[in-house]
């Protein structure tokens, strides 16, 4: 396993609606408290000004636990808070310019539902992918379900990590990560739930024995 896809392992998404009220900093302290291995930064309604003050506070944080930091959809955003990477999808900058305009080594992200989509985002320089939705999910709208064959279907196909995400919950990694995904992204699963910080250990603890 690649050091990227080790630190990709558990990487949470700290949500307003699936957080329980909770602001989006103490989600995010919550889960690397209970050893989340990256975090991304994911606010659509936040504004410029917001999201950068977002990014400043998960990114100390981010330090404070020796965790990623990846800023979803925004370069902008990601490189002027010194994010460790983004995350973008189809409705995004393409990967193949911010990988002209990020600095050397910088992560990233690209979204895949697809072996012909996951193929091109890799040539195009994506670091890893997010391969998605496995499983139905209330987080983001009109998301496509793949399944594990369609997770499988691009593991199969990339050289690069692949990050599972969509409606994964506990009970699920362990089918998830024998498809060979490097890890599970994951929300409502932990930010949903009364004690983020222990469902997050529980999560660790079932990742715990898996080597790719
Ligand atoms: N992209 C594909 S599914 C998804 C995103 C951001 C939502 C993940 O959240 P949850 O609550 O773990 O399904
Ligand atoms: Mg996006």
């Amino acid at each position: 396993m690649t050091d990227l896809a080790k630190r990709l392992r558990l990487y949470v998404i700290p949500d307003l609606s699936s957080g329980r009220g909770l602001p989006l900093e103490e989600q995010a302290k919550a889960a690397l408290e209970g050893g989340a291995t990256a975090i991304q930064l994911r606010c659509k309604d936040a504004t410029s000004k917001e999201l950068y003050r977002y990014a400043l506070a998960f990114r100390h944080l981010a330090d404070e636990y020796g965790a990623l930091f990846i800023v979803n959809d925004r370069l902008d955003i990601a490189l002027a808070a010194k994010a460790d990477g983004v995350h973008l999808g189809k409705d995004d900058l393409p990967v193949r310019v911010a990988r002209e305009l990020a600095p050397e080594g910088f992560i990233i992200g690209a979204t895949a539902r697809t072996p012909q989509r996951a193929i091109e985002a890799q040539k195009e320089g994506a670091s890893y992918l997010g391969v998605g939705a496995i499983y139905p999910t209330k987080t983001k709208k009109d998301t496509v379900v793949i399944g594990l064959d369609g997770l499988n279907n691009i593991v199969e196909k990339v050289s690069i990590p692949c990050v599972a995400i969509g409606g994964i919950t506990i009970k699920d990694v362990k089918e998830v990560i024998k498809t060979g995904a490097c890890g599970v992204a994951v929300s409502s699963a932990i930010f949903g739930t009364q004690n983020p910080t222990e469902t997050t250990r529980r999560f660790k603890a079932e990742l715990e024995g898996f080597n790719n």
